[in-house]
């Protein structure tokens, strides 16, 4: 059930981080619930050599059972059997992607209520709603639009998975959870943080021994 795995839903790609590979383990064992690879902008692989590391990045959720989504790239997610897919709305139509691969977790971003009915309809098992705060990491990101968008799809879906994205830290992530999603999804709060493990504690809402 995917609701579960939002909790902690990090999202990063080799470009997020000196050293993706010992961050993604670090952030595995700190308990992150969700792993999305986000292989985007300056700097970012291509070819082989993001081929080789999107494998390197599954065995690892593999080895955490944590489960592990592509952004975006339909092609990869079926070449390598990752456990789900992250469409925006100018991707792939959920529909269509469900023709290829009817067995995976299919997760939509959306930016208003029109484009959330339209997801669930098309059997989106989850929503991603942002950016809740300004964001450093994606450029052409939408204005920051705060709380509306997520009152609203929890008043009218209240079971419906949710996770927030953009801006979020460890200082936001409760008022966010407060004001009904699910989770958060996190780049740079924990690409840029040195203390792993005490950031993905406060992003869970544990205190630091680890009890809620
Ligand atoms: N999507 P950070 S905001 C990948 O609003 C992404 O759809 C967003 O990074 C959206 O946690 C965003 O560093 C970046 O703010 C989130």
């Amino acid at each position: 059930m995917i609701r579960n795995k939002l909790d902690v839903y990090f999202i990063m790609g080799s470009q997020n981080s000196p050293n993706p590979l010992e961050t993604l383990e670090q952030a595995l064992k700190a308990g992150i619930t969700c792993f999305q690879l986000r292989e985007k902008g300056e700097g970012c692989l291509e070819g082989a050599a993001y081929g080789a590391f999107a494998l390197a990045c599954q065995q690892l959720c593999q080895r955490y059972d944590v489960p592990f989504i592509v952004n975006d790239d339909v092609a990869l997610a079926l070449k390598i059997e990752a456990d789900g897919i992250r469409l925006g709305q100018d991707d792939m139509a959920i529909t269509t992607f469900r023709a290829l691969a009817s067995n995976k977790i299919v997760g939509v971003s959306v930016h208003t209520m029109d484009e959330l009915k339209q997801a669930i309809e098309s059997g989106a098992e989850y929503a991603g709603i942002g950016p809740v705060f300004p964001t450093k990491s994606k450029p052409d990101a939408k204005r920051s639009a705060g709380f509306h968008l997520l009152q609203a799809a929890r008043h009218a879906y209240p079971n419906f998975p949710i996770v927030t994205i953009g801006g979020i830290d460890e200082c936001n992530a409760q008022l966010v959870q407060a004001n009904g999603a699910d989770g958060v999804a996190v780049i740079s709060v924990i690409c840029e943080n040195t203390d792993i493990t005490k950031t993905i504690q406060l992003l869970r809402g544990e205190k630091e021994n680890g009890v809620k």
